[in-house]
C-alpha cells in the first residue's frame, strides 16, 4: 500500500511538483534562531537599564534560562527537534563574561570564544548582533544618532568591535556570520528636526564600516522600523533611511515582518528591494495589531514572504532569522513552533505549481492562475512535511510537545 507521503508526492507530480526536490532544497535552507527568546531578551550582562526601543517580552512562564549552560541546553533541545541544520543568532550582550563587568567598547572575541566553540561541536552557524539597546548609554532613546558626540563614539566603538568579533567567528567556522544593526533611536512625540538625527546615525554607520573585513567571514545587514512601544513618532532608521543606505553602501537590508504598517505585504517589498541590494536578512516575526513579536505562525504573511523569497529565485540571497519573543507559553516549545511553521512556509512555497502558474499568467489566462493558486492551498503538505522530518530523523507532527512536556517537567520546573 502506498505511504501517504507517495500519494502526496504523486499528487504534487499531477501539477508538475518534484516533491523529492522540494525535500531536498528544504534541507539547505538553515533558519538562525534568535538566543533572545529563550530569557526574554535579558542576556548576561546584569544590566537594569530597560530594554528600550519598545522590545520587551511579556508573560511569566516558569524556567526561562539565566545562565549560559541554562540557555545552551534549553537550544539544544531546540535543535534536536528541528528538521535540517541551522544557525544561532546571538546578541553582543549574550557574551561569556565570567560574571566580569565588561563594557561594550570592549567587548573581543574571547567573550565569545565559548559560544562559537559550542557552535563547533554542536554543529550549528553563527549570526551576531551588536546590542544598541539595555544599557545606560541608551536610555534616553538615542545611540548612534545621540547628539552627543561621547555617546554616539561609544556606541560607534561598540559597532566595531562587534564587527570585529563577527569576522574572527566567521574565520573560525569557514562561514559567513550576517552581523546586524538595529539601533533603537526615535522619539516618543513628534520632533521639530527630523533630517538631523538621521545625519548623525548615516555618518556614525559610515564610521562603523569605514574598517574593512573580508566579506568571506561577515557581511553587514541594517535593519528598519516603523516605531515602537514609546518611539511612536519618529523612527531615526525608518525604511527609507535604510533603504537608501543599503543600497548605496551595498549592505543587506534587513527586513522585519513587525516593523511595517500592519497591513502592508512585506512580501511585494523582496523583489524591489533585492534588485538593489547584494543580499537580504529576514527577521521572521508576527505583529498582532502592532511590532508585537508574537511566534511565527504559518500565516498569510509569512507564506506570502516565502512564496516571494522561492519564486523570484531568491533563496541564495536571502538570510533566514527569526525575531519574537513570547514569555506567556513554554520559551522551548514557542521556539520549535517558531522555527518549524518558518519552514513549512518554505517548503509551501516550494511545493507551488510554479511551472504552470507561470505559463498560465505568460498566457494573459488569469483563470487558471486563481484556480491554481486556491487549488495549491489544500494541496497534501502535511504529508511532504512529515517526510522531510522523517529523513532529518526528529519527530514528526506534534510528537516533539511531549518531548518538550517532559523537559518542561524535568529541566523548567526545577530551575
Ligand atoms: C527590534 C528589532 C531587533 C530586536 C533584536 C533583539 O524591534 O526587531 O531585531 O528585536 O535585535
Ligand atoms: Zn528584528
Amino acid at each position: 500500500m502506498a505511504t501517504f507521503y507517495e500519494l502526496a508526492r504523486d499528487a504534487y507530480a499531477r501539477l508538475g511538483v518534484d516533491a523529492e526536490a522540494a525535500i531536498d532544497q528544504l534541507g539547505k535552507v538553515p533558519i538562525s534562531v534568535h538566543c533572545w527568546q529563550g530569557d526574554d531578551v535579558a542576556g548576561f550582562e546584569n544590566t537594569t537599564s530597560l530594554s528600550g526601543g519598545g522590545i520587551q517580552a511579556t508573560g511569566n512562564f516558569p524556567g526561562k534560562a539565566t545562565t549560559i549552560a541554562q540557555l545552551r541546553q534549553d537550544l539544544e533541545k531546540v535543535y534536536s527537534l528541528l528538521p535540517g541544520r541551522h544557525r544561532l543568532n546571538l546578541h553582543a550582550s549574550y557574551g561569556d563574561f565570567g560574571g566580569k563587568s565588561v563594557s561594550r567598547t570592549d567587548i573581543g572575541i574571547e567573550h565569545f570564544q565559548s559560544w562559537i566553540d559550542w557552535c563547533k561541536t554542536t554543529d550549528i552557524g553563527f549570526d551576531f548582533n551588536p546590542t544598541y539597546f539595555a544599557h545606560p548609554l541608551a536610555d534616553d532613546g538615542f545611540t548612534l544618532s545621540n547628539r552627543d558626540r561621547g555617546v554616539r563614539d561609544f556606541w560607534i566603538e561598540h559597532g566595531k568591535a562587534c564587527r570585529r568579533i563577527s569576522a574572527a567567528a566567521g574565520e573560525q567556522l569557514g562561514e559567513t556570520v550576517v552581523t546586524n544593526f538595529w539601533v533603537p533611536d526615535a522619539y516618543k512625540d513628534t520632533p521639530f528636526d527630523r533630517a538631523s538625527p538621521r545625519e548623525r546615525l548615516q555618518a556614525s554607520l559610515d564610521e562603523i564600516f569605514s574598517d574593512t573585513l573580508d566579506p568571506k567571514f561577515t557581511v553587514d545587514a541594517v535593519e528598519s522600523k516603523l516605531f515602537g512601544l514609546g518611539a511612536e513618532s519618529y523612527t531615526v532608521g525608518s525604511h527609507e533611511f535604510y533603504l537608501g543606505y543599503a543600497i548605496s553602501r551595498q549592505k543587506l537590508y534587513c527586513l522585519d515582518a513587525g516593523h511595517f504598517h500592519p497591513t502592508e505585504s512585506i512580501g511585494d517589498k523582496i523583489s524591489s528591494i533585492l534588485k538593489f541590494v547584494p543580499e537580504m536578512l529576514l527577521h521572521v516575526s508576527r505583529g498582532v495589531r502592532w511590532d508585537s513579536d508574537h511566534v511565527v505562525i504559518m500565516d498569510d504573511q509569512t507564506r506570502g514572504i516565502m512564496e516571494e523569497v522561492v519564486r523570484g529565485g531568491f533563496l541564495p540571497r536571502t538570510h533566514i532569522g527569526l525575531d519574537f519573543f513570547d514569555a506567556s507559553i513554554n520559551r522551548i516549545a514557542a521556539w520549535v513552533i517558531g522555527v518549524r511553521s518558518t519552514q513549512k512556509c518554505v517548503l509551501s512555497a516550494l511545493l507551488e505549481p510554479a511551472t504552470m502558474l507561470r505559463n498560465a499568467e505568460e498566457s494573459c489566462d488569469f483563470t487558471t492562475r486563481l484556480a491554481l493558486l486556491e487549488e495549491a492551498k489544500i494541496l497534501p503538505l502535511g504529508a511532504v512535511w512529515d517526510e522531510f522530518c522523517r529523513r532529518n530523523e526528529v519527530p514528526t507532527g506534534t510528537d516533539w510537545l511531549m518531548d518538550i512536556k517532559d523537559y518542561e517537567a524535568t529541566v523548567l520546573n526545577s530551575r
